[in-house]
């Protein structure tokens, strides 16, 4: 994918690449009880901040495990509570959604401590995504060991708080994906999920239709419309009023399933995938007798465009220039501090069969870390007589806290260069 460097285009980027969820949970660490926040209480509690501090251990996330995938890097990342800072973007708009649906007649129990660590089970058996399924493979999805991950979607929480007997809840939290490198990715991000069961007696004149005749019923026409009704007025409350549009979308775990875009200066911004919870999966948490709907949005890119956060990666600085600017409860300009000038440095080599393009981008991250801005292919081409392809790509390597010198980016290159070589099997050229 493109990516431009201007702000306004790569906030735009972002509504065009969207791969889908993909996450999932472990039981080792249990914070049901304590991550329970009813409406009334604050909105940040002490006890999130402590499960936040439990998670902040990298070891919980690098194992011996032959199938584990998670570079320190990423190991890092995890328990840095960024949704339950205040004063940080994240945390005030997630702040801000809570308020809205505390303003709505249903009661929404607020999650926000679950443990990132979920199981194949939580994050894909229990939403019906097969096994097959792509966004489950070790490219996309970083692995603790064959049955536990880190969760790449907070949908891998629903089927657990439905079986607790929630009805009505909201989930936010750090989700994990290995995916392309641009100012608009960042293999970490965060999730705001929402569930809201309907009371028996509303769905009454739907009891046990399946399948297309339970999609084809007015109770099901019913949730999706209250479901697209306040997820309007969510965006309403945030932007202001709005131009959206709603399109199909498809998730294993919601049918019928849309995705919900506004416009943003001048262009469609996808903010959201939802839908009607699908019978089977609230038949596996022991809630068949209810039906409901279910949205999850992506809080980076809302935050992107409501303070004008140009560079994903900003998110996670600790650099006092970007923190000073944030207040709880309002929402500001961002005012760009000054960005030191980029590196770009080619690589090219031939592909060996089986080559996985997120492992290369991941043993850069690996190697030289967030100043990594941007890797592109620039070129591919095949040799028809040896059969084989070579690939181009452009790093562009800028920090955002200072001038990079030539030579440290050369040594890194350097590395980069002979780790494709030694552990991806490529044939540097
Ligand atoms: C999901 O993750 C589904 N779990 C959403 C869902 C929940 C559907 C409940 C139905 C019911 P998707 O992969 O499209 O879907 O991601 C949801 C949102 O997360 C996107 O609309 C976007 O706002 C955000 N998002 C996804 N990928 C990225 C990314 N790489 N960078 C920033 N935000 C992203
Ligand atoms: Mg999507």
């Amino acid at each position: 994918m493109k990516i431009s460097t201007t702000a306004t285009l790569s906030i735009l980027a972002l509504a065009t690449t969207c791969q889908s969820w993909s996450t999932p949970h472990t039981t080792a660490f249990k914070t049901r009880s304590s991550s329970v926040v009813s409406r009334s209480t604050a909105l940040f509690s002490a006890v999130e901040e402590s499960a936040a501090a439990t998670y902040a251990d990298p070891s919980r996330y690098l194992s011996d495990h032959p199938n584990n995938n998670v570079p320190p890097h990423i190991a890092a990342l995890v328990g840095k509570g960024l949704h339950t800072k205040p004063d940080h973007p994240i945390g005030i708009i997630r702040k801000k959604i809570q308020e809205y649906f505390a303003s709505l007649p249903q009661d929404y129990i607020i999650y926000d401590a679950e443990d990132p660590i979920v199981t194949t089970q939580q994050c894909f058996d229990a939403l019906r995504i097969n096994p097959d399924h792509p966004g489950r493979s070790p490219s996309d999805t970083y692995y603790i060991s064959d049955t536990t991950l880190l969760r790449t979607h907070t949908s891998a929480h629903q089927s657990e708080h439905l079986r607790s007997g929630a009805d009505c809840f909201l989930c936010a939290g750090d989700v994990y994906r290995r995916d392309e490198i641009d100012s608009s990715h960042y293999p970490a991000f965060h999730q705001l999920e929402g569930v809201r069961l309907f009371p028996e007696d509303e769905m009454k004149g739907a009891d046990g239709l399946k399948g297309e005749e339970w999609t084809a019923s007015p109770e099901c026409k019913a949730i999706g419309e209250d479901l697209k009704s306040t997820l309007e007025g969510l965006m309403d409350t945030l932007f202001g009023e709005t131009e959206k549009r709603w399109s199909e979308d498809y998730f294993p775990f919601t049918t019928p399933s849309y995705e919900l875009e506004i416009m943003y200066q001048g262009e469609w911004l996808e903010v959201l995938g939802c839908g009607v919870v699908h019978e089977e999966v609230l038949d596996m948490a022991d809630r068949g007798d209810r039906r409901g709907w279910a949205f999850g949005l992506g809080l980076e890119r809302l935050c992107m465009i409501l303070f004008e956060i140009p560079d994903i990666r900003l998110f996670w600085t600790e650099d006092e220039r970007f923190h000073s600017q944030f207040k709880a409860g309002s929402i500001t300009k961002f005012n760009s501090y000054s960005k030191y000038p980029p590196v770009y440095k080619d690589i090219a080599f031939w592909i060996p069969e089986g080559f996985v393009e997120n492992d290369f981008f991941e043993m850069a991250r690996g190697i030289a870390g967030d100043i990594v801005e941007r890797m592109e292919l620039i070129d591919e081409f095949t040799n028809p007589k040896k059969g084989k392809t070579s690939k181009c790509y452009r790093i562009t390597y800028r920090s955002m806290d200072r001038s990079l010198t030539n030579e440290e980016v050369d040594a890194l290159q350097d590395e980069l260069r002979d780790s494709a070589g030694e552990d991806l099997g490529v044939e540097v050229r």
